[in-house]
């Protein structure tokens, strides 16, 4: 933390620790209760079985030490963690006690348009004091979670934890298992933050590089290279600390709803296999976690079984789930740390054969910097010590050429990326093009690449079950990620959803989803109702995934079949990307 000196105040830590302010009384209290992970109060309950009573209301919570208002589902931040069963049908009505319209969606979740709750497609949206009724067959298992997909409500609260029980025998075997969701709370109104970045996109970037960076930089680099870097940076009006929005300095980062300073604790007893279902509900963060001390073994992801990848740490997207298995080999805690993307804050919780204990909590790693390489500007990547699938590294020295995965079975594949006319040309909206975009996959991206850690990579990623369409796909629809971080704007191929109809496509065809990621950050793409599946080097193992974290400078490809009719929604699951304008919609079409 010492580097953020600058805005390291009671204020912060008090933001940083949540709770804090409370004093040691109130965190003994919140240990000493008898449940099995101790968490604080207002504990999301587990509710199972096939029909569900939800309702929204606006509550007060105490998360940072003070009082703020929040969207809860049934008095909890997060709401009930919900149980269903592969092959029921679930009923679930939702009582909207909001002062506002809601609509409540089922994240990764494949069912029929009308029940996939984005209030003005096919579903009206539920009006104050109304009550809707959700009704569909579970035909999928595993880790997801469920969200308000209306304004900023998920911001303040609005979602919770889905766990689908397979109908069959459970692959992946477990004797204690954990859905630990991490999410990014704010005592303030998002509504404020979104007009703040609007007007000046550095507004939360506390830590702009400055006079004093500059010094340090032209020391290691050389005067000349550093003003040529700083020249460029500042010919595209850019800031390369900008990675992200609201940070760490606004946001208190929870684990099931607890600040770090509550310390949500999880049991296990010696010698026992521990699955944790991590869902990353944030708003807009990334995480890195990793479990000093153990390794991690991801079996599932975004809701599908993968074959066995052992990591020390895996970075999870706005929107993701990543289920590992941990076997702890001393009994002694063990800190789950989850740091944000821009180490500028962390979420907290424990791993211990009893309650009350508790681990050290490791510093964070350096703040990652964009380079121009992730702009597209370089002939090389600058990952280097990246992972690769059998542990070993590439490199280790800043500018050692980082090798990246062959491309998988992509057709007419196009490591160049020339300013061709599918590629947005600059404009208002779009504020540079990537001119030179790889296959990313095999990176683990930003700030993990020269740590002297195992981190999951998503070539590394095998479905454990050969695809259910073997077809290849009939044509290939190509979107370029766009923005304009000065005036921010975000959207696909230069246009807002408000300025574009719908990409039209059938039932059952197939067809290619690529990505070209032209703006500096990463975006989560999220698309509802379908799988998509990721185009990694696994031929028929691809895995099946529901939101793409797509890299800066990124070449991306997925293969799609839809299952339903109707309008389903594509789209950045950074909320603020999102609702300037990172939305589309496939119009899913009767065959
Ligand atoms: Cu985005």
């Amino acid at each position: 933390m010492s580097k953020s000196g600058d805005i390291l105040t009671i204020d912060r830590r008090r933001f940083v620790q949540g709770l804090a302010g409370l004093g040691a009384s109130a965190a003994v209290g919140l240990r000493s209760a008898p449940a099995l992970a101790v968490t604080g109060p207002a504990e999301p309950s587990s509710l199972r079985g096939n029909r569900f009573k939800l309702s929204l209301d606006r509550i007060t919570v105490n998360k940072t030490g003070l009082p703020s208002w929040a969207n809860a589902i049934n008095g909890s931040v997060p709401g009930p963690i919900l149980h269903w069963k592969e092959g029921d049908v679930v009923t679930l009505d939702v009582t909207n006690n909001l002062p506002v319209t809601t609509g409540v969606h089922w994240h990764g979740i494949i069912l029929p348009n009308p029940m996939d709750g984005v209030p003005g497609l096919e579903f009206p949206g539920i009006q104050p004091g109304e009550t809707f009724t959700y009704r569909f067959p579970v035909i999928q298992s595993g880790t997801y979670w469920y969200h308000s997909h209306m304004g900023y409500q998920e911001q303040k609260g609005a979602y919770g934890v889905l766990i689908i029980e397979p109908a069959g025998e459970p692959m992946i075997r477990a004797d204690r298992d954990y859905p630990i969701v991490l999410s990014d709370w704010m005592d303030g109104d998002p509504l404020v933050v979104a007009n703040n970045v609007k007007q000046n996109p550095d507004y939360y970037n506390y830590r702009r590089r400055t006079l004093g960076t500059f010094i340090s930089d032209a020391k290691q680099s050389g005067l000349s290279a550093t003003i040529n870097e700083r020249l460029s940076w500042g010919e595209m009006r850019m800031d390369p600390s900008g990675l992200a929005e609201p940070t760490g300095a606004l946001y208190t980062y929870l684990i099931n709803g607890a600040p770090p300073a509550a310390n949500w604790t999880a049991l296990f007893k010696l010698g026992e296999r521990v699955r944790l279902r991590f869902i990353n509900a944030s708003a807009i963060t990334y995480y890195d976690i990793r479990i000093p001390g153990l390794t991690m073994e991801v079996v599932h992801v975004h809701g599908n079984d993968v074959r066995p990848v052992q990591v020390d740490e895996l970075r999870i997207g706005v929107a993701e789930t990543y289920d590992v298995i941990v076997e702890p080999k001393e009994n002694r805690a063990y800190t789950i740390f989850a740091q944000d993307y821009e180490r500028s804050g962390y979420a907290r919780g424990t791993l211990a054969p009893r309650a009350g204990m508790v681990a050290a909590i490791p510093d964070m790693d350096p703040r990652p910097m964009r380079s121009m390489a992730d702009m597209g500007m370089h002939m090389m990547p600058k990952e280097v010590g990246a992972s690769k699938p059998d542990g070993t590294r590439i490199g280790g020295i800043m500018g050692m050429m980082a090798k990246t995965v062959p491309t998988a079975e992509r057709v007419g594949e196009q490591p160049m990326h020339p300013n061709t006319p599918d590629n947005p040309a600059i404009s208002v909206e779009v504020q540079s093009n990537a001119k030179m975009v790889s296959d990313r996959l095999g990176l683990p991206g930003d700030g993990l690449n020269l740590l002297n850690r195992r981190v999951l990579t998503l070539a590394e990623l095998r479905s454990i079950h050969p695809g259910v369409d073997p077809r290849p796909p009939g044509r290939e629809i190509l979107l370029h990620l766009t923005g304009n971080m000065n005036r921010f704007i975000w959207g696909f191929d230069g246009k807002k959803y408000s300025e574009v109809g719908p990409i039209d496509v059938k039932l059952g065809e197939r067809f290619r989803l690529r990505f070209i990621n032209d703006t500096m950050m990463s975006h989560p793409i999220h698309l509802h109702g379908m799988w998509m599946e990721l185009e990694n080097g696994g031929g028929e193992h691809r895995p099946y995934l529901h939101t793409i974290n797509v890299k800066p400078a990124e070449d991306v490809s997925l293969l799609v079949t839809p299952l339903a009719t109707g309008q389903w929604p594509l789209h950045c699951h950074v909320l603020y990307h999102f609702e300037a304008g990172m939305f589309r919609t496939l119009r899913v079409l009767p065959a």
